[in-house]
C-alpha cells in the first residue's frame, strides 16, 4: 500500500477521534486501561494496529475487546486478542503504545514506520472481531475501534455486548474451526453441552447441592447466565441471579469477584443463607472466585487458588483412572498465592508448580509448557490448557482403552470440551468447578476444608509515578526505589510466616501490596506497615496510609 493511502487514517483520526489530551498512556496488564474520557483516540489506533496485525499472521482474525473489566464504571479499557485466543504478543505491546500516544499529525507516519518494521503485506485482507462489554461508553468505543479498522481497509465484524472470553473464544473458532463455533450459540453449545455429557455420568451425590447463588457484578457475565440458565433442569444445575445491572446498580460496586477477593466481604444483593454457594464473577465475565458465609455470618472465601487445586485434583484423578503416565500436569500461580495453596499443592497434590508475574499472559505462555497446564491467579483469573499431545493421548484412551480408563477418558474428554482454554472464563470455570464438587459429592465447607488458608490482606497506595516502583522474580522482590526492598524485609521478619510484596498495578493508578501471616491481625499491620513504606520512599501522595 503506498503512503498516500494512509491520509485517511489521518483524517479519521483528525475528523472524528481526535487525540484532546497528553496524558501518556501503556499498554498494562490487560491492554490499556483508564478514565473512558481519555480513550477515544486510543481505541481508534488500536483498530489500526489490529488491522496491520493480521495482515502479519496473514489475514488470520484478531480480536478487540472493549472493557475495563474489574475497574469501577467510569473506566473503559481495550485488549487485543491474538489469533489463537491468547492476549496479544508481549512484543507488540510496544508498538501499541506507541500508535496509542503519537500525535494526531505523526499518526500517518508513525503507522507507516511499524507497518515497515513488522513488515506488514498491507495488500492482504485483514479481519478484526470487535466485543464490548456493558459500560454506557463503550458502544462510543467500540464505533471507534471499527473506524480504525475501516479506516486501513480491514473488514470489522462487531459482537455487541459479549463477555471478554467469548471475545476470545470467537477469535480462536474463526481461525481454526475445529474449536467451535465463533458465535454466541456455538460458545453456549460447546460448553454447556459438555456439562450436560457429563452431569449423564455424574447424578447428584454426598453433600454436593445443585443449588448455586451467582453474583453478576452487575455487568455481562450475569445477563449471559440468564441463557446457560435456561439450558439446565434443576437437577443438573439450579442458577439463582443476583446483581444483573440494569436497576441503576453501578457495575462493580459492592459485588463482583474483585470486590468479594480484595475486601474478603459479601457481594451486596445476596440474601445471605449460611453455608450457602456464592459464586461472584467480575465484570467482563472472565474472573470467577466463590464464598460462602457461616451460621455466624463469617465470609469464607474460595478464591482462584481452591479453584486451581480443586481442578487439577480431579484431573490427576482422572489421569491415574486412565492408567496413563503419559501425560504430566502443572500449576501456574502468581505471588499473590496463597502460601498455604502453594504447600498444599506441594505436599498433598505433589503437583508441579511454578510462579510467575501477574497477567494472564505470563501464566497463559508459561501453562504452555506442561501438557495440561492449570493457571489461576488468586483473584479467580485463569483456566487449563491441554496440549495436542494429551488430548490424542487422552482420546485414544477413550476409544481404544479398557472399559475402566475408557470411562475415564470419556469423562476427562467432556472437561476438555467444558474448558475455554483460551484465557480465564467465569462460566466455563463456573461449570468446571460445579462439576467436580458433583463429582466429588462435597459442599462449600468440604471444599474449604482442603486446606487452611493463611490470612492475608490486599492494599493500595497512591504514589505520584507508580513506575517508580521497580521489581524481580516474579515480582516478589522491588529493585527500585533504593531502600524499599530492605525494608520490607525488616518488616516482614516481624512476623512468623510473615511474606510480603509491593508491585505497581498495570490496571489501575496505584501500587498494589499483598502481606500474609499466622494471623488476620498480623497480616492486615504487616501490609499496612509496607504500605506506608512505599508510601514514604516511592513518593506517595495524598494522606499516608495508617496503622
Ligand atoms: C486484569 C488481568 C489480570 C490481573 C488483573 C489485575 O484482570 O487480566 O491478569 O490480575 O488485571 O492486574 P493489576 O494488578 O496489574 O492491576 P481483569 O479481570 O481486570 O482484566
Amino acid at each position: 500500500m503506498p503512503p498516500s493511502s494512509l491520509r485517511v487514517v489521518y483524517a479519521f483520526a483528525r475528523e472524528m477521534h481526535p487525540k484532546t489530551t497528553d496524558v501518556f498512556i501503556q499498554y498494562g496488564t490487560a491492554g490499556f486501561r483508564t478514565k473512558a474520557i481519555l480513550l477515544e483516540h486510543v481505541v481508534y489506533r488500536m483498530g489500526l494496529l489490529a488491522v496491520i496485525r493480521s495482515r502479519v499472521k496473514n489475514g488470520r482474525t484478531i480480536g478487540m475487546m472493549i472493557t475495563a473489566s474489574h475497574n469501577l464504571e467510569p473506566d473503559n479499557g481495550v485488549k487485543l486478542v491474538d489469533p489463537d485466543g491468547e492476549m496479544l504478543e508481549e512484543e507488540w505491546e510496544a508498538h501499541a503504545t506507541k500508535l496509542a500516544n503519537v500525535s494526531d499529525n505523526d499518526l500517518e507516519a508513525t503507522t507507516m514506520e511499524i507497518i515497515q518494521e513488522v513488515k506488514a503485506d498491507m495488500t492482504l485482507k485483514a479481519s478484526v472481531f470487535i466485543g464490548m462489554d456493558t459500560r454506557y461508553t463503550s458502544p462510543r468505543l467500540a464505533a471507534a475501534a471499527a473506524n480504525g479498522v475501516i479506516a486501513l481497509k480491514g473488514t470489522p465484524k462487531e459482537f455487541g455486548i459479549v463477555t471478554t472470553p467469548m471475545l476470545h473464544f470467537f477469535v480462536k473458532c474463526r481461525n481454526d474451526n475445529s474449536y467451535g463455533t465463533p458465535t454466541e450459540e456455538g460458545y453456549y453449545e460447546k460448553i454447556i453441552g459438555a456439562y450436560k455429557n457429563m452431569r449423564k455420568s455424574l447424578p447428584t451425590k454426598g453433600d454436593y447441592s445443585p443449588c448455586l447463588y451467582v453474583d453478576g457484578a452487575n455487568g455481562v457475565g450475569g445477563k449471559k447466565l440468564k441463557n446457560v440458565k435456561k439450558n439446565f433442569d434443576e437437577e443438573e444445575l439450579e442458577l439463582h441471579l443476583f446483581n444483573l445491572g440494569g436497576s441503576g446498580e453501578k457495575l462493580n460496586l459492592g459485588c463482583g469477584a474483585d470486590h468479594v477477593k480484595v475486601t474478603q466481604t459479601p457481594a451486596k444483593g445476596i440474601p445471605s443463607t449460611p453455608y450457602q454457594r456464592i459464586a461472584s464473577l467480575d465484570g467482563d465475565g472472565d474472573r470467577l472466585v466463590y464464598y460462602y458465609t457461616d451460621d455466624k455470618d463469617k465470609m469464607h472465601l474460595l478464591d482462584g487458588d481452591r479453584i486451581a487445586t480443586l481442578l487439577a485434583s480431579y484431573i490427576t484423578e482422572l489421569l491415574q483412572r486412565c492408567e496413563t503416565t503419559e501425560v504430566q500436569l502443572g500449576i501456574v500461580q502468581t505471588a499473590y498465592a496463597n502460601g498455604a495453596s502453594t504447600k498444599y499443592i506441594t505436599d498433598t497434590l505433589k503437583i508441579p508448580v511454578q510462579c510467575v508475574k501477574t497477567g494472564v499472559k505470563h501464566l497463559h505462555s508459561a501453562a504452555h509448557k506442561y501438557d495440561i497446564g492449570v493457571y489461576f491467579e488468586a483473584n479467580g483469573h485463569g483456566t487449563v490448557l491441554y496440549s495436542s499431545k494429551a488430548k490424542n493421548v487422552i482420546s485414544r484412551i477413550a476409544r481404544e482403552g479398557d472399559p475402566e480408563p475408557r470411562e475415564a477418558a470419556k469423562l476427562l474428554s467432556q472437561f476438555i470440551e467444558m474448558t475455554n482454554e483460551t484465557v480465564g472464563d467465569a462460566i466455563s470455570d463456573l461449570l468446571l468447578v460445579e462439576t467436580v464438587l458433583c463429582a466429588r459429592g462435597i459442599s462449600a465447607l468440604q471444599w474449604m476444608q482442603l486446606y487452611t488458608d493463611l490470612p492475608c490482606r490486599q492494599l493500595k497506595v497512591t504514589v505520584a509515578d507508580r513506575n517508580a516502583i521497580q521489581t524481580t522474580d516474579a515480582e516478589r522482590q522491588c529493585t527500585s526505589p533504593e531502600g524499599l526492598q530492605q525494608r520490607i524485609n525488616e518488616l516482614v521478619a516481624k512476623y512468623p510466616s510473615g511474606r510480603a510484596f509491593a508491585r505497581p498495578s498495570g490496571t489501575e493508578d496505584i501500587v498494589r501490596v499483598y502481606a500474609e501471616a499466622e494471623s488476620q491481625l498480623e497480616a492486615d499491620t504487616l501490609a499496612a506497615e509496607v504500605c506506608q513504606a512505599v508510601f514514604d520512599l516511592a513518593g506517595g501522595v495524598g494522606a499516608r496510609p495508617e496503622l
